[in-house]
């Protein structure tokens, strides 16, 4: 048997495991927070092509149809965009994230690189009209061969070097814990050792933090995507809870100048999130500052 054959068992073994199997090894049903109240049937998302070829820019469509097969033709803006698509190899060593292009027809458009062969999962994070945010899995393959998941250590310590800033993330480490609201602060300083005080909004916020637990299958449920909450956030459903964590601005304007200077200091950036269980986790932090993305990666012990 060859290699790539094996590799396809194994990984069609593992998805033995997940329902919706029966939509095909590159759909999953999207899955929901328990408890949340669904405002329309889910939609799941597919992909096509969802074979590439490494090291090569290609373009990709994702098809999002609604519980009964139809396409979804209407999509929410969230976080400024119809939809986001983080690209992690399943090891977790690679990440990308990118924004599909819609084009109508329940379709988007988007152009993914992957850098080398091996197994990708893609999570589509997107807000059907009238509905509740989604995350659809999926899968995709570079070449032959999957990407083992090795175990990965957790950082120590956790200050990381990102273009020319030093990010620093400050965990409180009595209060990590599975299904508790978990405060994240990432510290931004430049060259010199100084707070970094002038980030740029990135994506309506102060900053985007990706959070996804290490599986060896990954699925919907292994990823939370967190925002810092918008000045004068608005008050968030259930679900909306844990899909897209809140955070503090370092910086608001007039009357919550005050609140606001209490809670956050200068150059940082703070999230909260729910961590569903225990487990090893990938970070990805993002921030903007002279128009440039600067993404820190983390690995913690849950
Ligand atoms: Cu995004």
């Amino acid at each position: 048997m060859s290699i790539r054959k094996l590799a396809v068992l194994l990984v069609l073994g593992g998805m033995a495991a997940i329902p919706a199997l029966a939509h095909g090894p590159h759909s999953l049903e999207s899955m929901a927070m328990p408890g949340a109240t669904k405002t329309t049937s889910s939609s799941r998302a597919t992909v096509s092509p969802a074979q590439l070829k490494p090291g090569k820019p290609q373009a990709m469509l994702i098809f999002v149809r609604d519980g009964r097969g139809r396409p979804v033709e209407r999509f929410a803006l969230q976080h400024e965009k119809l939809m986001h698509l983080i690209v992690v190899s399943d090891d977790l060593t690679f990440f990308d994230h990118l924004h599909p292009q819609y084009v109508g027809g329940g379709r988007f458009r988007v152009t993914a690189n992957l850098p080398a062969s091996g197994s990708y999962t893609a999570f589509a994070d997107y807000l059907p009209q009238g509905g509740s945010p989604q995350v659809s899995a999926l899968h995709l393959q570079a070449g032959s061969g999957s990407t083992a998941s090795v175990p990965l250590t957790p950082d120590s310590p956790l200050s990381k070097r990102a273009g020319d800033l030093t990010v620093t993330l400050k965990l409180d480490s009595g209060s990590i814990a599975p299904g508790r609201q978990t405060p994240l602060t990432f510290f931004i300083k430049d060259g010199n050792g100084n707070p970094v005080t002038d980030l740029q909004p990135y994506l309506g916020a102060m900053g985007h933090l990706v959070v996804i637990r290490q599986s060896p299958v990954l699925t919907a449920a292994d990823y939370l995507h967190a925002h810092p909450e918008d000045q004068g956030g608005h008050s968030m459903g259930a679900m909306a809870e844990m899909h897209h964590t809140h955070g503090e601005r370092q910086q608001m304007a007039g009357m919550d100048q005050m609140a606001a200077s209490q809670k956050a200091e200068p150059g940082s950036v703070s999230f909260k999130t729910v961590f569903p269980g225990p487990g090893t986790y990938r970070l990805w932090a993002q921030f903007q500052r002279n128009g440039k993305i600067i993404t820190a990666d983390y690995t913690i012990a849950v």
